[in-house]
């Protein structure tokens, strides 16, 4: 089950820009179902806990107040191939590299706020997942 499915954040960057509902329909339109979703706002410690493993690159204090200035909607998607597919659908870290038809190009503003997080592995996928949700709030 934890290979079919992802997660992801709609980020304040694009929350703040009315983005939710345009970001959502592109992941619906490529076949994830949503198996958990909420609206919340991030602390500054918690983005820090959450982007642990950035800890010692430089942008690293940058990202986590960007990701906790506002709030962000948190789900857990469902598809084959969840991760993979997902990235795909993000598209690149930096907009200005996302290819045509991606999240990124379209929602992003630079490579810091690209608009939307997404799994790079079935492992993170499971420790992110459960980072934001119980189990009670997964279906
Ligand atoms: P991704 O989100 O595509 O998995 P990542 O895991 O390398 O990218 O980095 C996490 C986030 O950190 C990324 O979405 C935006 C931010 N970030 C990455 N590289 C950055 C940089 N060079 N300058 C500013 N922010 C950066
Ligand atoms: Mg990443």
């Amino acid at each position: 089950m934890a290979t079919n499915r992802t997660f992801t954040m709609i980020k304040p960057d694009a929350v703040e820009s009315g983005y939710i509902g345009g970001i959502l329909e592109m992941i619906n339109a490529a076949g994830f179902k949503i198996v958990a979703m909420k609206y919340t706002k991030l602390s500054l410690e918690t983005a820090g806990k959450f982007y642990e493993v950035h800890k010692e690159r430089p942008f690293y204090p940058e990202l986590i107040a960007f990701m906790s200035r506002g709030p962000i909607v948190a789900a857990i998607l469902e598809k084959e191939n969840a991760v993979e597919e997902f990235r795909k659908l993000i598209g690149a870290t930096n907009p200005a590299e996302a290819a045509e038809g991606t999240i990124r190009i379209k929602f992003g503003k630079n490579k810091g706020e690209n608009a939307v997080h997404g799994s790079d592995s079935d492992e993170n996928a499971a420790i992110e997942g459960a980072f934001h949700f119980a189990g009670t709030e997964v279906f």
